[in-house]
């Protein structure tokens, strides 16, 4: 067998809603992969369409959650970052990054800030220039196409996109610094949605799409982004690790969608586990 992977999951914890850590911890866990976690805030609920959400920052607690890591000699495969609250919390990412961040260990930013157009309530206009800096930093990002123009400073679209248009963006947010670009959100025409990935060494972009299921479900991107790191850490191919993700994402939708529940209170992945933890041996070597 080969030797167990970890990753430190960098996120809010957002207490009822299934998103950020919630998420991250059980779907990286289920592919055999250990799962530390380092909860930037606590929430009660998610931010996204509930009132009255209780909100206790933890920023303070990062560096010397990290330095005892440090102190441990602990080591990483991977550092995967979502919801960060905060200028701080950014500097002290990008920090943790210097700190724990061997040659060896996947730098992966998730920046959360956006969707469907609009930056989430909780951030201020300049938010997204300071989480371009982050991502300066990362190996990976995966914005969703919202985040994606944000970071590059540019006007919204709505889609249905063209090819040309995609991959404009997918090369811009190379320029950025990563190696490797997951773009999410991307959709051609009304039936399919799914997402594209951008390996800038190699030039190969690939795409993998889904049937389109009408309505904004919470928390998604969340879903994607761990099921993605969880793909590529069990030693899937960044093609193979987007269908993955894109998969997992939209059987989990499906299954909410058919038990009618609250779109506010994020998706059934539990019960896509199984399968999917099956379907990742496949990756393992
Ligand atoms: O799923 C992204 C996310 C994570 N954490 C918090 C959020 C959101 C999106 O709204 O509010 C607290």
């Amino acid at each position: 067998m080969n030797r167990q992977k970890r990753v430190a999951a960098v996120h809010d914890i957002s207490c009822f809603g299934r998103c950020s850590l919630t998420v991250a911890l059980p779907i990286i866990s289920a592919a055999g992969i250990e799962c530390a976690v380092v909860p930037t805030a606590v929430l009660s609920t998610h931010t996204g369409g509930i009132d009255g959400y209780t909100f206790h920052d933890l920023t303070d607690e990062i560096m010397p959650i990290v330095q005892h890591w440090k102190q441990l000699n602990l080591r990483f495969d991977a550092i995967y970052t979502g919801y960060l609250g905060s200028f701080r919390q950014l500097d002290i990412v990008s920090a943790m990054f210097d700190l724990l961040g061997s040659g060896n260990t996947f730098k992966i930013v998730d920046p959360v800030m956006a969707d469907n157009g609009v930056l989430y309530k909780s951030f201020s206009p300049d938010f997204p220039k300071g989480m371009r800096k982050l991502c300066e930093k990362a190996d990976i990002i995966i914005p969703n196409i919202t985040e994606a123009v944000f970071l590059l400073d540019e006007p919204y679209k709505e889609g249905p996109y063209t090819r040309e248009y995609i991959e404009s963006l997918l090369k811009k947010l190379a320029e950025i610094g990563a190696k490797q670009i997951v773009l999410t959100g991307v959709y051609f025409d009304n039936e399919q949605l799914g997402a594209a990935v951008y390996d800038c060494k190699s030039g190969q972009i690939d795409y993998s799409f889904a049937g389109w299921i009408e309505g904004y479900y919470h928390g998604t991107g969340d879903v994607f982004g761990s099921a993605f790191v969880a793909a590529l850490l069990s030693g899937c191919s960044l093609a193979q690790a987007n269908a993955e993700a894109v998969k997992f994402t939209v059987d989990s939708i499906a299954r909410t969608k058919a038990a009618g529940t609250d779109i506010r209170f994020g998706v059934d992945f539990e019960n896509g586990l199984g399968e999917f933890a099956a379907r990742l041996m496949k990756c393992k070597g």
